[in-house]
């Protein structure tokens, strides 16, 4: 399995250097992305309005579970972690938390350039 990974990740390194990416988001060069660095990143990648079948600017149950099946199929939490304020839809601010929550594998805060080539090689 760790090898899969790494194979996985060295692939991914290699497409992304010609492309605008990581270096791109990380505005303030700290060589990590911060919630709204990264919620820049998807925001044009038109990541949102994929999980946003019906164009409602809000993903609610039915389009979060086809979404995390196509784009975080290991994922493990539930919907209603995600939606802070309990009315059975997401925000584009509640759903950047639950994604950022999601790919910040360490959980500090920061999307560091291997999370984010994570995320990129989930979703692209
Ligand atoms: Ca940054
Ligand atoms: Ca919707
Ligand atoms: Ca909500
Ligand atoms: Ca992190």
């Amino acid at each position: 399995m760790l090898v899969v990974l790494l194979l996985g990740f060295a692939s991914c390194t290699r497409s992304t250097e010609d492309g605008a990416h990581y270096g791109t988001w990380d505005e303030d060069n700290s060589v990590s992305l911060d919630d709204r660095e990264f919620g820049n990143a998807w925001g044009e990648s038109g990541y949102y309005d994929r999980w946003d079948a019906n164009s409602d600017g809000f993903v609610d149950a039915t389009e979060w579970t086809e979404g995390r099946g196509r784009n975080m199929p290991s994922y493990t939490g539930d919907y209603s972690e995600w939606d802070a304020d309990a009315d059975d839809r997401l925000s584009e601010d509640e759903f950047r938390q639950g994604i950022y929550g999601y790919y910040d594998r360490d959980g500090d805060r920061m999307i560091n350039e291997e999370e984010y080539n994570a995320w990129y090689s989930e979703n692209q």
